[in-house]
């Protein structure tokens, strides 16, 4: 059984789509957390990830933070599901790439551009630049990060893409990628996550 440390609307709800997605059995912990947007709410006791955020999930004894490691974690977990090319396999290296590109380039350049640093400095919007050439560059290809194939690189990405769109600029090309990856679990996810709110909210 995984528990999922879970806050509605937050980084830990497309992970409950993630676990649907992956038919994975789990049960979730619903904690509160600090809301820097209205400066409410704070950081749950019960909550084990070590700066009381989330998402957070405990599995045999293991806790592990960090939406890129819980990804990796559970597509290895349930690697019958397809959807993290194994060892061997030769989208392994691409695969790995596109997740750490994603913690390490995708993130920090949507956040530079939510927070209007990309003007000021010229290094952010270098790498922002990447960012979008990266993307516009494998969308030019197919119709996933990795080619024909649906996998964990694309579930990080498009989510992010889809919180993030007036992050990056209008593109016919992003708007279909984010559609195309919008999967009926995922859609679950966000169901659940909007019950598991009513549910803290009435606890
Ligand atoms: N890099 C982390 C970021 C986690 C994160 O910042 N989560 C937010 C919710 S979206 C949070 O828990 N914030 C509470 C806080 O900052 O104290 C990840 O991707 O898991």
């Amino acid at each position: 059984m995984i528990t999922l440390y879970h806050a509605p609307q937050s980084r830990s709800t497309r992970i409950i789509g993630l676990l649907e997605e992956l038919g994975a059995p789990y049960t979730i912990r619903p904690v509160s957390i600090f809301r820097p947007m209205t400066g409410e709410g704070k950081g749950d006791p019960a909550n084990p990830h070590p700066d009381k955020r989330v998402p957070a999930i405990e599995h045999e004894g293991q806790m592990l933070a960090e939406s890129v490691a819980i990804t990796l974690y559970l597509c290895d977990l349930f690697a019958d599901k397809g959807l993290a090319p194994q060892p061997g396999d030769a989208q392994r290296g691409a695969y790995l790439t596109w997740m750490a590109w994603y913690a390490a380039e995708f993130e920090p350049a949507m956040f530079a551009a939510f927070t209007g640093e990309l003007d000021a400095s010229p290094l952010k919007q270098r790498s922002y630049d990447a960012v979008i050439h990266r993307i516009e560059s494998a969308l030019a290809k197919g119709p996933y990060m990795l080619g024909d194939t649906y996998s964990a690189a694309d579930f990080l990405i498009a989510s992010a893409l889809a919180f993030g769109r007036h992050a990056f600029p209008a593109s016919e090309a992003i708007d279909a990628y984010i559609e195309r990856c919008t999967r009926p679990a995922l859609v679950r996810g966000q169901s659940l996550d909007e019950a598991s709110g009513i549910q803290r909210a009435a606890a």
